[in-house]
């Protein structure tokens, strides 16, 4: 999710999808990516779609060496221009960060980057933002002691942290749920207690999803009341719509094969 509020998200990084992509970690939604050529035409597609929406995004090269390194959103916690680089909470992706750390530093100049030390663990797809309000999961990726480190950036920021513990059968906070604005959360029935987000500010409210539609509970808000959504989830897409929202439409079963939602797959900045 992305942890920048919807008025901030004027710049995103993406990847582009390695040779080895369909060697990528699956365990929850995915069976396992079967088509490079297709991922690579979602990816594209996600781009297009972002840089329609006014957002200037930049494509970092691919690294055969990790099969699961489109997931950007896990390396890389952008909060108000600071930048906390986590150490990612599975061994085999704690290689993709330097050139999205480098990438950063380079472009965020002036801001602080603070770097997370093991055992603290966390991956970024644990955060979601809610306006000026924080979740994280806990989660098989993220620790106490991570959340414990995120937390001390959030207090220095004057921004509050609420912690969620993530089911077993999810991967990342953001896997199951997201907000399409800084008011709104999508949540699926059956995975997390609704009271583990506590009372919300004035204005901000729970939409529940059906449990089927948890994988569509994943949305990449934008200006102007639009949201990106994946294809194939008639009813968070009907909820959206029936609120005012705009919903662009697209099919990410070649990423869901692999775990990854539409989040993962950019950190804005
Ligand atoms: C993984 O298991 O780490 C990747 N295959 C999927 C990561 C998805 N990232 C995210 O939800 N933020």
């Amino acid at each position: 999710m992305a942890t920048v509020r919807i008025d901030q998200k004027r710049r995103a990084l993406v990847r582009a999808v390695p040779d080895t992509y369909t060697d990528a970690l699956s365990r929850y939604f995915g069976t396992g990516p079967t088509s490079i050529e297709n991922a690579r035409l979602t990816h594209s597609k996600y781009v297009e779609i972002l840089e329609s929406n006014g957002v200037e995004v930049t494509i970092l090269p691919s690294d055969n060496n990790h099969p699961d390194c489109i997931f950007v959103e896990d390396q890389a916690i952008v909060i108000d221009g600071h930048v906390l680089l986590p150490v990612a909470g599975h061994e085999s992706r704690r290689g993709e960060q330097p050139p999205i750390a480098e990438f950063l530093a380079n472009s965020l100049e002036g801001h602080q980057i603070y770097s997370m030390h093991s055992p603290a663990m966390m991956d970024g797809g644990d955060i979601l933002r809610l306006g000026d309000l924080f979740f994280v999961g806990r989660s098989t990726r993220t620790n106490d002691k991570g959340i414990q480190e995120l937390k001390e950036l959030l207090d220095r920021l004057g921004h509050e942290l609420r912690v969620i513990d993530i089911p077993s059968h999810a991967l990342h906070l953001t896997s199951i749920a997201s907000a399409p604005s800084d008011n709104l959360i999508l949540v699926p029935e059956g995975y997390i207690s609704l009271e583990a987000f506590g009372d919300l500010p004035n204005g901000c409210e729970l939409l529940v999803m059906p449990e089927k539609e948890v994988y569509g509970c994943n949305t990449i808000g934008l200006e102007n009341n639009k949201v990106i959504i994946a294809e194939g989830y008639p009813v968070v897409k009907s909820k959206l719509e029936e609120r005012g929202f705009e919903t662009i439409t697209l099919d990410m079963s070649e990423i869901r094969a692999a775990d990854g939602s539409l989040t993962c797959c950019s950190i804005f900045y």
